[in-house]
Formats: C-alpha cells, sequence, structure tokens
C-alpha cells in the first residue's frame, strides 16, 4: 500500500521496496521520518511534539514566510521564530504520481493557524510535493500570490536536520570560498576552510550558493548525504552544541546535537516579492552520491 493517511500524517512506501518510506505529519507538513531501506536519514527528538502543541524538532519543518525573527516589517515582525507554516494544519491532497511515489499537501489562508493569519492578512496558496526515489527524497514548494492587488514577500527555508554518527567526525564539502553571515558573531565573512568542521555551536548562513554546488555531508570520508538545490540561494547550518541543546526542552536526548547537522536550503538573504497571481517553485534533492569534492570558484 504505497500511501497510508490517518487523522495525524501520511505514509508513503515504494512499491518495489517497502523498507524505504517517508512520513509527513500534516501539522506543518513536516517530513519527520524518511527511511531508506530502513535506514532512518533524518535526526528528530525523541521530546519532538507530533501532536501540533509545536513545531517539530526534528526532521523537515518548514520555514514561511520569515526565516528567523523579523523586527521591522509591519506584518512579518509581528509572526513567530519561522513564521507559520510549520505550525498550521495543511490539507493532504493525495497521491499525485505512482512512479516515482509522490504526495501533496496544500496550505491557504483558510486552513492555517488562525492566530497567526490574524497577524500576517496575506493572500497565499503554497503547494508541497513529496517525491520518494529509490534512494532520494525531494521536496518542492510552490508559493502562489492569490491576491490580485498586493505583492507577497516572503522567505522560504526547508529547515533539513541531517542524522550523522558523530558530529565531530563529520565535515560538510562543497561551501568553501563563499560569503557567510554569522548569526552568532553578527558579523559576515568569506569561509576560507575548504570544509566545514564542527567543534562549537554553529550557526551561519551561506548567501547565493551556486545550485551547481552540491553539498555534501561527510563522515570519516565517507559520503552520507548529499543536498542539491533550486532556486534556494542561501544555505542555512546549524548546530545548537551543548548549551543551546539545554536549552531547548523538546531537544533530546541532550547529547544528540552529536547526531544532528542541520543544512537549510531557503532563500532567506532577502525577501522574495511576488506580483498578485505569481507563483514561486523551489526545491531540495536529498539523495547519495560518490564523494565529489568541487573547487568551484
Ligand atoms: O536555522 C537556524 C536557526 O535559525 C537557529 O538560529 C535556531 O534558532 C534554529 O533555527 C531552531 O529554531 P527553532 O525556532 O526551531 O527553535
Amino acid at each position: 500500500m504505497p500511501v497510508k493517511e490517518t487523522d495525524r500524517e501520511v505514509v508513503l512506501t515504494r512499491p518495489d521496496d517497502e523498507t524505504t518510506s517517508v512520513t509527513i505529519l500534516k501539522y506543518g507538513a513536516t517530513v519527520y521520518s524518511w527511511k531508506l531501506k530502513s535506514e532512518e536519514q533524518l535526526w528528530l527528538s525523541t521530546a519532538a511534539k507530533l501532536d501540533g502543541s509545536k513545531p517539530v524538532r526534528g526532521g523537515i519543518p518548514l520555514v514561511f514566510p520569515v526565516f528567523g525573527k523579523n523586527t521591522t516589517d509591519e506584518y512579518l515582525s509581528k509572526l513567530p521564530q519561522h513564521g507559520l507554516a510549520r505550525n498550521s494544519t495543511w490539507e493532504f491532497l493525495g497521491q499525485t504520481k505512482s512512479d516515482p511515489p509522490t504526495v501533496q499537501f496544500g496550505l491557504k489562508p483558510e486552513i492555517a493557524n488562525p492566530e497567526l493569519t490574524k497577524l500576517w492578512p496575506m493572500d497565499f496558496l503554497l503547494i508541497l510535493t513529496v517525491e520518494l526515489g529509490v534512494d532520494s527524497l525531494k521536496t518542492a514548494i510552490e508559493v502562489e500570490n492569490t491576491s490580485t492587488s498586493k505583492e507577497l514577500k516572503f522567505n522560504w527555508l526547508f529547515h533539513t536536520y541531517f542524522r550523522i554518527e558523530d558530529i565531530e567526525g563529520t565535515m560538510v564539502s562543497n561551501l568553501a570560498g563563499m560569503k557567510l553571515y554569522d548569526q552568532l558573531l553578527k558579523e559576515s565573512y568569506v569561509d576560507k576552510h575548504p570544509v566545514v568542521t564542527f567543534h562549537q555551536e554553529t550557526d551561519v548562513i551561506y548567501q547565493n550558493v551556486s545550485p551547481e554546488r552540491a553539498i555534501q555531508i561527510v563522515d570519516k570520508g565517507v559520503q552520507v548525504h548529499t543536498l542539491k538545490r533550486y532556486n534556494l540561494p542561501d544555505t542555512v547550518v546549524w548546530n545548537p552544541w551543548v548549551e543551546k541543546s539545554q536549552g531547548m526542552a523538546d531537544f533530546e536526548p541532550k547529547t544528540g546535537y552529536e547526531q544532528m547537522i542541520c543544512i537549510e536550503p531557503g532563500h532567506v538573504h532577502d525577501f522574495i516579492t511576488l506580483a498578485p497571481g505569481k507563483k514561486w517553485n523551489a526545491h531540495q534533492l536529498l539523495c547519495k552520491d560518490e564523494l565529489n569534492y568541487q573547487a568551484i570558484q
């Protein structure tokens, strides 16, 4: 049975391989499990709320219409950190393709979190498409400005929590030489290191990363995850490390930061402005690939 729907979630399984599946919570349309031949690829806190009481700590939370906490825009500044998509219940739109198995979810103001749409009274239609490949997972978003008169101004980001073995044995490649904004130092600089390694809390936004750069998570010299992106120029790299993990009630186990790294493709360095009636599309592809160090200038 490729698609199994319950009140809470949808499970999509490959007909040719029942050990490969993806589970999407209707709350936030949050992918919280992707099993590839029974092996879980995403990190999920053991204290993650899956009951709609708060955004899921792990998997692939969806960030829209604002990344982080805005302080300047009249309406966006009223929204909580990372906006309203991840804390609204989306509508399951059904299976749209059998090969590869593909499902869709939709969100519009009429069904979004009413407390938040009151604060950000805009017209929009979001369609999330989740495609389960043989050894890949593609999540695509279409944002439509359904207003007939007003522009729609937004960020988009897939807040992807990858599962890894050991953060201190892990490096992220193909971001070398890129300009980044360090959210902790509150300053920009060019990352001159050949790879990204982790020895402390890390919270940086790589800006305008060419789509030719296939970002790789490498654990002790072995490629464990490859991330390809379409129309998502920025990449956030985040690991909360010890102190921040302690400070998040839904982050468990507290040593969990050693088994996760967030590599988050998005458009967050500025806002997308969509004219009335227009659509914006983007996607991330989580896949496996050979180790491929790209010394792109
Ligand atoms: O994507 C990185 C980040 O913006 C961090 O600054 C940290 O706040 C993280 O998101 C988690 O945010 P959340 O609202 O899910 O606790």
